[in-house]
Formats: C-alpha cells, sequence, structure tokens
C-alpha cells in the first residue's frame, strides 16, 4: 500500500508535512532503539489520519465502528482522533497487527506500561522537525540518549500544558507517566 500517496491526498499540506516528520523521526527511534521499522512506518502514516474529521462526524463513526470509549475521551475532541485512527487502521486498511494499533490508539495519551513501538510514536509525533514548543530541544535531546527518560520530559511538558491551559487531564496520561516513573525508581 502506498501510504505517501493516500496521506497526501488526505491531509492538508501542514498535516502531511507533520505526519512525514513523524514518520522520518519513528524510523530512526526504532532503528536506534531496537523496534521493527516497518510497523513504526504504518504507525505513524496513519496516526493522524482520523484528526481532519469534525466532532460530530467522529462521534458518528466511533458508533458505526462499535468503538466503546470513556467518558474522558468522548469529552475531549482533541482526544477522539486516537482511538477512530486506529479504527480506520483496522477496519479500512486492515490492519491487524496489535502493536501498529495500540500505537496509533494511544499516540496522544499514552498508557500505563506503553509497548515499544507506542512509546516510538508518541515521541515521534512531539519532536519530529517540524513541531515548535517551549521545552522541545530538551525533549528531542533525551529521545536519542534515553527513551524513558525523553517520555517523562514529554509527559511532563503535556500535563503542564494541559493545567495552564485549564484542560482535563486524561487518565491514562498521568498514568503513563506514573507508570514510567515508578519503574525508574525500582531501576528496571
Ligand atoms: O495530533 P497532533 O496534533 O499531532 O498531536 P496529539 O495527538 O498529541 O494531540 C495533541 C493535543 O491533544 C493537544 O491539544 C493536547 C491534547 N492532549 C494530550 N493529552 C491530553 C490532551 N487533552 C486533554 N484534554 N487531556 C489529555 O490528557
Ligand atoms: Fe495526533
Ligand atoms: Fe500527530
Amino acid at each position: 500500500m502506498n501510504y505517501d500517496e493516500i496521506i497526501k491526498n488526505t491531509l492538508d499540506e501542514h498535516r502531511y508535512m507533520h505526519t512525514k516528520g513523524v514518520v522520518d523521526t519513528a524510523i530512526q527511534l526504532a532503528d536506534k532503539y531496537g523496534a521493527d521499522r516497518d510497523k513504526a512506518l504504518i504507525a505513524a502514516y496513519l496516526h493522524d489520519f482520523a484528526k481532519p474529521l469534525g466532532y460530530e462526524e467522529s462521534l458518528k463513526l466511533i458508533e458505526k465502528f462499535g468503538i466503546i470509549l470513556d467518558e474522558e475521551t468522548l469529552e475531549n475532541p482533541e482526544l477522539l482522533h486516537a482511538p477512530l485512527g486506529m479504527a480506520i487502521a483496522k477496519y479500512e486498511f486492515g490492519i491487524n497487527d496489535e502493536e501498529i494499533l495500540d500505537a496509533i490508539r494511544y499516540h496522544t495519551t499514552g498508557k500505563e506500561n506503553m509497548p515499544l513501538l507506542t512509546k516510538i510514536i508518541y515521541l515521534a509525533d512531539l519532536i519530529e522537525p517540524s513541531r515548535n514548543f517551549d521545552g522541545l530541544e530538551k525533549i528531542r535531546e533525551a529521545a536519542y540518549k534515553d527513551l524513558n527518560q525523553a517520555l517523562i520530559i514529554s509527559m511532563n511538558n503535556t500535563i503542564v500544558y494541559l493545567i495552564k491551559k485549564n484542560h482535563v487531564i486524561h487518565s491514562d496520561t498521568y498514568k503513563a507517566r506514573n507508570f514510567i516513573i515508578r519503574n525508574l525508581h525500582r531501576g528496571n
């Protein structure tokens, strides 16, 4: 399947460039940390496929695909594109690989005990070359030295951003952070 062609025809220029950046970065991280680069490529290409859809349309598709979502996700339009992207990957692109599906599903919030590919897509989404936000350089530097450290800095950054904006913090977001921090303290 020519994902590049598909994405170019579906996403606007800005989101296409972002997606290309995530693909390149995810492949680099996959090589560095020993993940499957073909899976990284597919997950990266499809991670924001549902992003252009509006709230009402997203809710309709979520119902159509029979996805059961928690209230915290349903009330946050920003979060819907991740589970919906997973369903589209599965039912429209025929992807059945659980690692790819998980990486798309949790690319926005993260989750407790993230598999390697999910961590890579989460981080690649934040540090790809066209991104720009305060604190990004520190995350980029850490990303190629220590994956878990980079994730903690990213998650701290996102949580502080959500607090400043007075947004609801999804429980997957803080559980993802707590899990990594607890495990670092245990030394593994
Ligand atoms: O889709 P992208 O823009 O590439 O990036 P993304 O999938 O990480 O989505 C970013 C948005 O998601 C950003 O506006 C912050 C929001 N977000 C991330 N975690 C949470 C969250 N929003 C809420 N309400 N709660 C969260 O835990
Ligand atoms: Fe996204
Ligand atoms: Fe993205």
